[in-house]
């Protein structure tokens, strides 16, 4: 998988640099969650598969902003999945973003993942990869080069919340569970980036994100097999836990189409212990 995880270097450099130089208007197209798409997405979503066309390793990508499965290499072995630029619309007001990459061998499923990394796109490009028998890593663009910093842990319990979707849409049941926390003393954290935001919560010592089902989304707002079961494996191998409202774990899922999505929870454990008691399971 090192040549997957070398040409996600080399993409981060790609779309930083789009980021900083390209338009940041909508394109007039959707992609396949109907959402509209900024000619950032479609363009980060193309360098990605320029840079993987000849990677022998890589059999097929399926994108957030695609329909479909693109066929690469006959005699590839793994299914890249990936958003390529999640949070794009916070560019426009110079917030951080990120893409999210699934690294997947047999059926898209969560079982089937194999390793997920993803890039954040801020004051310093970072990288973190993890596969099921390593924590994530942490990299760093420094000097023009990507260098390790160090594996990320968690604490059992961490002080921020960073709590997804619209309030007035929530369950009673997750509205008082979310205050109850506050009440608590956790700080509020969210961007409305998922990337940078479950990055903080990992490199600040833990806590909870939530993307709950809610009346406007029954499913939850975040993809299956290109955001939540990839962070899902970020977080269970840096010491947390993380699973849907039904306390499934969310490296279990299995997505009955490739842009299914799913009510989200990602924290450290005590976080998560306690929105199991919140939510009966
Ligand atoms: P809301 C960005 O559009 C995104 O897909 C994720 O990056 C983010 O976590 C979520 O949507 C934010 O959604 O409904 O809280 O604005």
């Amino acid at each position: 998988m090192n040549d997957i995880f070398e040409t996600i270097k080399h993409v981060a450099f790609e779309i930083d640099n789009a980021i900083k130089t390209s338009d940041l208007g909508y394109s007039n197209s959707e992609n396949s969650s109907g959402e509209d798409q900024l000619k950032l997405d479609v363009q980060s979503d193309i360098i990605i598969e320029k840079a993987f066309a000849n990677i022998t390793s890589v059999k097929a990508l399926v994108s957030e902003e695609k329909e479909g499965v693109l066929s690469l290499s006959k005699s590839g072995k793994y299914t890249l999945c990936y958003d390529p630029l999640d949070g794009s619309s916070l560019v426009d007001v110079n917030l951080s973003v990120g893409s999210i990459f699934g690294i997947y061998e047999g059926e898209l499923e969560g079982k089937n993942l194999v390793a997920s990394a993803y890039v954040v796109y801020g004051p310093r490009i970072e990288l973190v990869i993890a596969t099921r028998n390593t924590k994530p890593m942490l990299s760093r663009v420094i000097a023009g080069q990507f260098k390790e910093i160090g594996e990320i842990s968690m604490n059992e319990k961490g002080k921020l919340n960073a709590s997804g979707g619209t309030q007035q849409n929530w369950s009673p049941m997750h509205k008082t569970f979310i205050d109850n926390l506050f009440a608590e003393g956790y700080r509020l954290r969210y961007s409305g980036g998922m990337v940078p935001d479950l990055h903080q919560i990992m490199l600040k010592g833990g806590g909870l994100f939530s993307y709950p089902a809610t009346t406007d989304k029954p499913q939850g707002k975040l993809r299956q097999l290109f955001e939540v079961i990839p962070f899902a494996l970020m977080y269970e191998q840096a010491g947390g836990e993380a699973i849907n409202h039904e306390g499934l774990r969310l490296l279990e899922l299995i997505p009955s189409h490739p842009h299914d999505t799913s009510p989200c929870f990602f924290g450290s454990k005590h976080e998560i212990t306690a929105l199991r008691q919140a939510y009966g399971l």
